[in-house]
Parts: structure tokens; C-alpha cells; sequence
């Protein structure tokens, strides 16, 4: 394992039932480290960039619809393993599919109003960040519990 870094979204869904703070909870009680934190409006444009992989699937107009719909909160995390601990934490992509314990299988509806975005792997969180926030916006800095979360 590694230090890395991912991009989580607290999708419109979230942010609209009040569930922004018990999703950066579970986030961090992990040990991990948020580095960057806002809330944003996605437009078009950022939403065909995010879901690009997406784009000749049935659902994307949907998709892009329904994450431009409402604010979401981007989330910057770094950690031990970050991107696959976040993806751990969120649980699958279906909310029927995933673990009681996990955010999706405990707060998730539909596969569309799943609550969490998280990127899937190293390529995609290095491109994803960079499409969130700027150099200036990661924010490095120590903690003292980092000692017993690295
Ligand atoms: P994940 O978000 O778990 O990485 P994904 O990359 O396959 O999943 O899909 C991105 C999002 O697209 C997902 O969070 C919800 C939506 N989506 C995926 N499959 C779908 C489907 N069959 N019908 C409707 N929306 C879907
Ligand atoms: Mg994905």
C-alpha cells in the first residue's frame, strides 16, 4: 500500500437528504486525511469530462442530468490505500447489492441516487482530482494522529 490521493463526490442526493456529515465521517474515522473541501454546482461540461467513460452508455444523459441537478461536496482524500479504502467504505455501485455498514448499502437508494462518488483507481483519481481542484486547493498538512494512520 501506498500514500494516495482520490476524489470523493457527495452526490446530490446526499447533500440534499443532510447527509454530508455522516458521510465525512465515515470517511475519517477511517484515518483518513481530507486535503481539499467544497461545495460545488457541476455544469455540463464538467459532467460529460467526470463521466467521459460513461458516454455511450443508456444511462448517461440521465447521469449527467441528475449530478448537475444540485450542489455536491468534493472531497479530496488522502491516505494508506485511499482509493481502495473510500471505494471499501462506499460499497458497490447498486445500493440493493451493497453491504449493510457501507455508505451505499446503508444510505443508498437507487444506482442513480447512490450518494458517493469515489474514483476507482490510480488513473482516474490523478484525472478526477485535477478536474476538481486546482494545485493550491490540496492542502498539505501534518496531523498528530498521523503516526498511528500511516
Ligand atoms: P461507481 O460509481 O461505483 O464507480 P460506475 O463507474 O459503473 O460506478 O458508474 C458511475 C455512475 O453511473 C454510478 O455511480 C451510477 C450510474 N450508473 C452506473 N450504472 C448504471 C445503470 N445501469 N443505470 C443507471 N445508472 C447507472
Ligand atoms: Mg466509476
Amino acid at each position: 500500500m501506498s500514500n494516495e490521493s482520490t476524489l470523493v463526490l457527495i452526490k446530490p442526493d446526499g447533500v440534499n437528504r443532510g447527509l454530508i456529515g455522516k458521510v465525512i465521517d465515515r470517511l475519517e474515522s477511517t484515518g483518513l486525511k481530507i486535503i481539499g473541501m467544497k461545495l460545488i454546482s457541476i455544469d455540463e461540461e464538467l459532467a460529460s469530462n467526470h463521466y467521459s467513460e460513461h458516454k455511450d452508455k443508456p444511462f448517461f444523459a440521465s447521469l449527467v442530468d441528475f449530478i448537475t441537478s444540485s450542489p455536491v461536496v468534493a472531497l479530496a482524500i488522502n491516505g494508506e490505500g485511499a482509493i481502495q479504502k473510500t471505494r471499501t467504505i462506499m460499497g458497490v455501485t447498486n445500493p440493493l447489492d451493497s453491504s449493510p455498514g457501507t455508505i451505499r448499502g446503508d444510505f443508498g437508494l437507487t444506482v442513480e441516487k447512490n450518494i458517493i462518488h469515489g474514483s476507482a483507481n490510480e488513473e482516474d483519481a490523478k484525472r478526477e482530482l485535477k478536474l476538481y481542484f486546482s494545485d493550491e486547493e490540496l492542502i498539505r498538512y501534518e496531523r498528530s494522529i498521523d503516526i498511528w494512520t500511516e
